[in-house]
């Protein structure tokens, strides 16, 4: 598939074809005919709509009593999909030979033809993968055991691909935390709309913007000399994306592997934290406060730290601060331009929301920043620890005491 027009920072050039909104065919017919593609054990009884993703199409397919997730790849925003079907494949040979614990991956399903995904007439990509059965997404973080849990899940899947090259991934959104190539983007939007008369919460914004810019190459920089070394990433380790079992206790799988490619560590850690220590989340409740949860923090990194002791040496650990506040920052950059780009890139029900989730990261922005002795204060414990405690066992390190917070979660 020829790319699209792409800028720097991962995200459609203004200008670029609006193809994937106006050319996909979502129909249930389409989508029954799709699904019927895949090497399902009997006839397609339904086909739902899943999950809340802001990018790709994504579907319960029920056959034969089974649930399916089918998923129609957003090739404006993904380049190279065949790259995310290749990462998919390098990623499940490797698991396969591996104890993941109680970690569940979803498995590719094949198509009938054999082929790991279909390309629907339009020119989208469509794949099968398994569903994971009595499962459940958490709209927040309520109990610090559920952060420990969220914690223990990604740095399981951190270690078990610690051996797995990254350069056997190919990339498949470049530029994808490039934050250099996101203030660029905005500095084009925003220029864009100052002449056509900028509004004025955006002067605000822009404002907020100018004064930490200075910092936004810090971990561009650090790759770029040697300091931090890439690795496999998930790329979206938000709170979305881990199920829990029906209780809302034990984290049992991380899905959305789309964004899986070589990247730092770093982003994943912070991305991870900027979801889950938010509990308004990212459109934040009306009237709450948008604050980043110490005690969060410092569960999710402390059982992060012990799934994998000794991964990340000091000079990895010493950065993560910056990134901590780097990828709301960044974040917030995104859904801005989006939506002085007029909302072309993330999934809105309304316009004006990417605007509003814009002032949400940025408000966990300042609040990282007023926090920032303890947050650097909880890094530092959490992986002092996890260099002197044995790591736990494969299956069931998820029981954990219960961090308090002074105003978070007990
Ligand atoms: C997008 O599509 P979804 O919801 O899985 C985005 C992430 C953002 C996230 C914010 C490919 O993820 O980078 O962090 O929204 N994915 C892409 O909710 O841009
Ligand atoms: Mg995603």
């Amino acid at each position: 598939m020829a790319p699209r027009h792409r800028s720097a920072g991962g995200q459609p050039e203004k200008g670029a074809p609006a193809g994937d909104g106006a050319e996909r065919d979502l129909s249930a017919e389409r989508l029954r005919e799709v699904a019927a593609g895949f090497g399902l054990p009997g006839p397609v009884a339904s086909v739902e709509p899943l999950g809340a993703g802001l990018i790709n199409d994504t579907f319960v397919v029920v056959a034969d009593d089974a649930r399916y997730v089918l998923q129609r790849i957003n090739d404006r925003i993904f380049p190279y999909p065949e790259r995310i079907m290749d990462n998919l494949l390098v990623l499940m040979q490797h698991l396969a030979h591996l104890p993941v614990g109680d970690i569940q991956i979803p498995r590719l399903v094949p198509a009938s033809e054999g082929s790991a995904c279909l390309r629907g007439v339009d020119g989208g990509i469509w794949r099968m993968m398994t569903f994971v059965p009595g499962a459940r997404v958490l709209t927040a973080i309520d109990h610090a055991d559920q952060a420990r849990e969220v914690g223990r899940v990604l740095g399981r899947f951190h270690w078990v691909l610690r051996e797995l090259d990254p350069t056997a991934l190919a990339v498949t959104l470049p530029g994808f935390h490039s934050t250099p190539g996101y203030l660029e983007r905005f500095r084009t939007a925003l220029g864009n709309a100052e002449s056509a008369g900028r509004p004025p919460e955006v002067s605000h914004l822009a404002d907020f913007i100018a004064a930490r810019e200075g910092r936004v190459g810090v971990l561009e920089e650090a790759r770029q000399d040697g300091r931090l070394r890439p690795r496999v990433t998930h790329g979206d380790p938000k709170l979305d994306n881990f199920l829990f079992d029906e209780k809302g206790r034990q984290a049992i799988s991380l899905v959305d592997l789309d964004t899986v490619q070589p990247g730092l560590i770093q982003h994943d850690i912070a991305d991870c934290l900027r979801s889950c220590c938010n509990r308004q989340g990212e459109t934040a409740r009306a009237g709450g406060e948008v604050r980043f949860d110490l005690g969060i923090c410092r569960s999710l990194l402390t059982a992060f730290s012990e799934q994998t002791r000794g991964l990340l040496g000091p000079s990895e650990v010493e950065p993560l601060y910056e990134a901590v506040g780097l990828v709301p920052f960044e974040l917030g950059l995104r859904f801005l331009t989006d939506h002085l780009e007029g909302d072309r890139y993330f999934r809105v029900r309304a316009p004006g929301e990417n605007l509003r989730k814009a002032q949400v990261q940025f408000a966990l922005v300042r609040d990282i920043e007023q926090q920032e002795r303890s947050i650097r204060a909880i890094i530092r414990d959490a992986f002092a620890k996890g260099d002197i405690e044995p790591r736990p066992a494969e299956a069931g390190a998820h029981a954990g005491s219960a961090e308090t917070s002074g105003r978070g979660v007990h």
